[in-house]
């Protein structure tokens, strides 16, 4: 009976510890790890024409700055515009020594600095496990559909805005306290994606092959059609103009 009783004692207080004291133990690491997170990362769609990155944050600690530097292949890539997030990254009207900078734009790198300064709520900061720091539009300079390596062909890195080293004094990251976030900033990969851009993929599953030819062959020669009928072209008819399009962009695929 004792014995027994020893077992259920012992398998309550495993039970306990398994369901109540290791969980918590773990909920500390990840809020104790978590909490000082600064992790830059950036995801870039793409199709033969262009590349649009957007680059964010997750700010675990709230941040009145931020300044961040993307590195790319000027053989691939030029800038057609680079944004900073206006409506998170902004300065109120009372703070007008503050310059509100654009992005500085040079032919292999772009900077993007953003600030808040609230004047209806000055500590508040921005935080958010996914912040929206800035946009990049770029046009590429070789028109390869799909491309099976976009890290080595576009080349982006993402880094400090300012060197530490050539700025000592300068702080990308600050946190609402004036504390300096440097130090605890990580540089994630950019992650990419294709965007689809195939005229002639009329049912959009991503390739132009029969089941398009199937829709531009239903409708052929009429009049007063859409696109999902096999316009492609946008003239209001189904002809060889429209084949032709998809004779081009035969079996292409955008996966
Ligand atoms: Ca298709
Ligand atoms: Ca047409």
């Amino acid at each position: 009976m004792n014995v027994n009783g020893l077992k259920v004692t012992k398998k309550i207080i495993m039970s306990f510890f398994k369901a109540i004291i290791i969980p918590a133990l773990m909920m500390a690491w990840t809020v104790t790890t978590a909490s000082a997170a600064t992790l830059v990362s950036a995801e870039g769609t793409y199709d033969a024409d262009q590349l649009i990155l957007n680059i964010y944050a997750q700010l675990d600690t709230p941040v009145v700055s931020q300044c961040i530097k993307v590195t790319f292949n000027p053989d691939e890539l030029s800038i057609v515009s680079a944004d900073k997030n206006e409506s998170v990254w902004y300065f109120g009207d009372s703070s007008t020594n503050y310059p509100y900078k654009d992005p500085e734009i040079s032919t292999d790198s772009v900077v993007i600095l953003g600030g808040k300064l609230d004047t209806s709520d000055p500590t508040a900061g921005v935080s958010g496990d996914k912040v929206l720091l800035g946009t990049i539009t770029f046009t590429r300079a070789t028109n390869t559909m799909p491309v099976s390596d976009p890290e080595s062909l576009f080349g982006i890195t993402l880094s400090l805005g300012k060197d530490r080293t050539t700025y000592p004094n300068y702080v990308n990251f600050a946190s609402t306290t004036g504390e300096d976030l440097d130090s605890t900033v990580t540089f994630s990969g950019v992650s990419y994606a294709v965007i689809c851009s195939l005229q002639a993929d009329i049912n959009g599953d991503g390739t132009v092959n029969l089941s398009d030819f199937l829709i531009i062959k239903t409708h052929w020669l009429q009049s007063g059609v859409t696109y999902e009928e096999g316009d492609i072209n946008g003239d209001g008819t189904v002809n060889l103009s429209d084949f032709l399009i998809l004779k081009t962009e035969w079996l292409q695929s955008c996966n």
